[in-house]
């Protein structure tokens, strides 16, 4: 009788190979937190400010809160919400940071939360590299790094 096996081993690699994108931005870790997709937008050479996207993921028991980050790409980092005021879309900034709870994941992405850079002290250039530190009440600090996209780009093209 002739028994096959399957190697945990080959299985994993298996899986890999399936799920295997080409993936540009690159995925960070801190604590029990998962940041995934950090993206940003050209933006036009009078733009004062652009905006800083990507995914938060807390895989950890308690809440977590991104109470601040920086860059020196621009004069001021600031973690804002848009609300909606009337009919008018206004953003401000999140004084007590952005609260990331156990077990859930937390989307910074256009017309939602996001970072924002302001006075710019260079356009953001298409396909260029965005250095951004993240910090986190309980997580630490994380310096991460933002794929530009297109102008006007609504999402990343992944
Ligand atoms: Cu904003």
């Amino acid at each position: 009788m002739i028994t096959r096996r399957i190697t945990p081993l080959v299985i994993a690699a298996a899986a890999l190979a399936f799920l295997s994108v080409p993936a540009t931005a690159q995925d960070y870790k801190v604590g029990a937190l998962e940041i995934t997709h950090p993206w940003t937008r050209a933006t036009p050479s009078t733009a004062q400010s652009g905006g800083g996207f990507l995914t938060v993921t807390n895989k950890g028991t308690t809440p977590d809160r991104l109470i601040a980050a920086r860059s020196t790409v621009s004069a001021r980092v600031e973690v804002h919400e848009v609300r909606m005021d009337g009919n008018v879309m206004k953003m401000r900034e999140l004084e007590k940071g952005l609260e990331i709870p156990a077990g859930a994941t937390v989307m910074l992405k256009p017309g939602g939360y996001h970072i924002m850079f302001m006075g710019l002290k260079a356009p953001f250039a298409k396909d260029a590299k965005v250095p951004l530190t993240l910090v986190f009440e309980k997580a630490g600090s994380l310096d991460i790094s933002l794929d530009v996209e297109a102008l006007g780009a609504a999402a990343p093209k992944h």
